[in-house]
C-alpha cells in the first residue's frame, strides 16, 4: 500500500471520544512493550508518529491515526503491565472489550506476541476472546531479528500451535520483514469491507 498521509487524530478515553465519520478501523493490540508503536511507525514510514518508549504502561487512551484519509489504525493500550493498578487493569480489560465488542467500523484486529517467547495467559485470553467473537485477526510476531532463524522458526511452530486458526505473521520493525504481508492482511480486510 501506497502511504499518502498518515496523521495522529486524536485519543479516546471513553466511547464519546470514538469517531464517528464511519471509515473503517484496523486496530493494534498486544502486551506493553511488545512493539505495538514501532509497528505502527514502521507500516506507516513514520518515525515519531506513535511514540516509541521504554517504559510501558503508561498510555491509557485509544489512539486514532487517519491513513490516506481512508482508514483508521487504532492503538489500543498495551494490556499485562504489572506496575500498575488492579484497577487500571480492569479498566483496560472494560475499555478494549468494550471497543472490540461494540465497534462496527473494526474491520481487522491486529494482535501482537513477542517472537522472542511464548504467547502469555493474557494474550491467550485475548486470542481467545478473538476467536470465540468470530473477529477477523491476524497475528503478529514481534521483534523477529532479535532470533537466529532457526530459533525463530521454532517459536513460530509455537505461537502457530497456540493460535492454530490464526495467520501468523513474523515481523521487524528494525528491518521491515513481514511487512508486505502485514499490508496484505490489511488490504483483504478493508476489501471485504467495501
Ligand atoms: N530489535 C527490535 N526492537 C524492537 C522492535 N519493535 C520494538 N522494539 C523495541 O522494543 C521496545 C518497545 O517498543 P514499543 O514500540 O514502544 O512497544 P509498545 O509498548 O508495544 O508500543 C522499544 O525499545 C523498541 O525500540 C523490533 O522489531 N526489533
Ligand atoms: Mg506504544
Amino acid at each position: 500500500m501506497k502511504i499518502s498521509s498518515a496523521e495522529f487524530v486524536k485519543s479516546a478515553f471513553n466511547e464519546s471520544h470514538w469517531t464517528t465519520d464511519g471509515l473503517p478501523e484496523i486496530a493494534f493490540l498486544g502486551r506493553s512493550n511488545v512493539g505495538k508503536s514501532s509497528l505502527l511507525n514502521s507500516l506507516l514510514q513514520r518515525k515519531g508518529l506513535a511514540r516509541t518508549s521504554n517504559t510501558p504502561g503508561r498510555t491509557q487512551s485509544i489512539n486514532y491515526f487517519l491513513v490516506n484519509r481512508q482508514f483508521y489504525f487504532v492503538d489500543l493500550p498495551g494490556y499485562g503491565y504489572a506496575k500498575v493498578s488492579k484497577t487500571m487493569r480492569d479498566d483496560w480489560g472494560k475499555m478494549a472489550e468494550s471497543y472490540l465488542a461494540e465497534r462496527r467500523e473494526l474491520v481487522l484486529s491486529i494482535h501482537l506476541v513477542d517472537s522472542r517467547h511464548e504467547p502469555t495467559e493474557l494474550d491467550r485470553q485475548l486470542h481467545e476472546w478473538l476467536v470465540f467473537h468470530e473477529k477477523h485477526h491476524a497475528v503478529i510476531a514481534t521483534k523477529a531479528d532479535k532470533l537466529s532463524n532457526n530459533k525463530l522458526q521454532k517459536n513460530l511452530q509455537e505461537i502457530k500451535q497456540t493460535m492454530p486458526e490464526s495467520p501468523v505473521i513474523a515481523y521487524s520493525s528494525l528491518t521491515g520483514k513481514g511487512k508486505d504481508a502485514v499490508w496484505q492482511e490489511i488490504g483483504n480486510a478493508l476489501a471485504k469491507k467495501n
